[in-house]
């Protein structure tokens, strides 16, 4: 084992910022591979087509991430503690989940762990890959073996004093560095964040996420239009959704996160609905350039303001999705039909947007469009 190289491991990642490292041994993940293939072959990782077995097999093997790898140092920075955010202004806003108020995490952890993988290479003279989030790695088992953490019923991995609210990044070395010991910790008898998640994504006994039902995938990675039987379950969530977090009665932890992941300003965490519906390509790139939200596109964006103005929004936001139902993406003009029909009814509105549904559909050429189109209006004026 190489003392003095883990001592410097650790120096140069205290150096970069991190309060939080650990060292686990590069030997497969096995029970991490088994239960992700599995989860695999039930269909839960929904449409996440990238993650394939193959890439579940790499993703669990830092050998095959890094050839001769022996030991991955897993690094943690903390971010956005829960904090009062509701803007009572009376307008419409949705929730933006935590890790998404500030810059891109990805950026932020690239430039410090390339640094440290450099000088692993130049210094100690060892190999040396890191990854944040896109892999292949899985990043949850690996830290839960280092000892940072365990992995919660919620599948997050909650570390002491911090609870969830940490974001995680790898480097894969040939250094052959003493592993830390893993937590003999367990979320006993809690079940917060099962009867906490909305969609009851979590299975009823905890550490099986169902994606086909996370509003977390459903406001990020999926690219087609939201389940109808999921939408009203979603709340003001407009990317992300942090309720089994903030259930979690781990680390309660109120200290500052790291500056660099601070929320961009106040409007990051609650932003107002209606006015994200006017952005064109080029407004939406200006306002959320290096920001994670940039990962839902502008269209999924917009499909996610409708479906949260259709569970909170008023007759003033009907306006705003009447031209919504003008949009260029046949996406969101289908979902701002389904929350005209659903405000339509909430505040009795029925016969205005009767109207403006019924001129939309004169015109509208998609099969998709038309048919929210018809079930909005079937909804709002039943025969
Ligand atoms: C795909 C993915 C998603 C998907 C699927 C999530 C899921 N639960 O499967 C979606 C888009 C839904 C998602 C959502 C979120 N994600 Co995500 N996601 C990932 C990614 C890329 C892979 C995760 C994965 O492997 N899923 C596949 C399933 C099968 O794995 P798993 O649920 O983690 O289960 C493993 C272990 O828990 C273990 N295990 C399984 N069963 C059991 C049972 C017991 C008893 C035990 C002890 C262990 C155990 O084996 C499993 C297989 O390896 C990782 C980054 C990475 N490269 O690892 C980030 C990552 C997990 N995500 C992260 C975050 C922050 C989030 C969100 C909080 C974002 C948000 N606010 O909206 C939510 C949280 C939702 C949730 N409850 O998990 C962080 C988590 C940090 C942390 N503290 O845990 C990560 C690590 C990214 C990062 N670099 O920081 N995510
Ligand atoms: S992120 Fe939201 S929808 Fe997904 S499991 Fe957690 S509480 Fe449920
Ligand atoms: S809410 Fe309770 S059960 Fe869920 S992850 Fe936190 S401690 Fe575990």
């Amino acid at each position: 084992m190489e003392t003095a190289a883990r001592d410097r491991v650790m120096e140069l990642a205290r150096d970069e910022g991190f309060p939080l490292v650990r060292v686990a041994d590069a030997s497969v993940l096995g029970a991490a591979r088994e239960t992700a293939l599995e989860r695999q072959g039930r269909g839960l990782l929904a449409d996440m087509g990238w993650m394939t077995p193959e890439w579940l097999e790499r993703s669990t093997d830092p050998g095959v991430f890094l050839e001769g790898a022996r030991s991955v140092v897993l690094v943690a920075l903390p971010y956005a503690p829960p904090g009062e955010e509701e803007d009572a202004d009376g307008r419409s806003r949705g929730k933006v989940a935590r890790y998404a108020q500030g810059r891109d995490y990805h950026r932020v952890f690239e430039k410090k762990l390339r640094r440290m993988a450099r000088t692993i290479r130049e210094e100690l003279g060892a190999e040396a890959r890191a990854t944040v989030d896109y892999g292949p790695l899985l990043e949850r088992p690996l830290a839960a073996r280092s000892g940072m953490g365990w992995l919660g019923k919620s599948t997050m991995l909650l570390v002491p004093g911090f609870g969830p609210w940490v974001l995680l990044g790898a480097i894969a070395t040939t250094l052959d560095l003493e592993p830390d010991a893993p937590l003999r910790k367990t979320c006993g008898s809690c079940t917060r964040c099962i009867v906490a998640c909305p969609t009851g994504a979590i299975s009823p006994e905890g550490h099986v996420v169902d994606s086909r039902l996370c509003i977390s995938y459903h406001t990020i990675e999926n690219r087609g239009a939201i389940p109808r039987e999921l939408r009203a379950q979603f709340g003001s969530w407009i990317f992300g959704c942090d309720d089994c977090l903030e259930s979690c009665p781990v680390g309660r932890w109120h200290g500052e996160g790291y500056p660099e992941l601070a929320p961009v300003d106040r409007e990051a965490a609650a932003p107002e609905l209606a006015p994200l519906l006017e952005l064109d390509d080029e407004a939406f790139e200006e306002r959320f350039r290096g920001r994670p939200i940039m990962r839902a596109k502008r269209a999924g964006l917009l499909r996610n303001v409708c479906v949260a103005l259709g569970n909170v929004g008023t007759a003033d936001d009907v306006e705003a999705l009447g031209r919504a139902m003008d949009d260029s993406s046949p996406l969101v003009r289908g979902h701002a039909a389904w929350a005209l029909g659903r405000i339509a009814v909430r505040a009795g509105v029925e016969d205005r947007v009767a109207g403006m549904l019924r001129a939309r559909l004169g015109e509208e050429d998609d099969a998709s469009a038309r048919e929210e189109l018809e079930l909005a209006l079937a909804e709002v004026s039943p025969l």
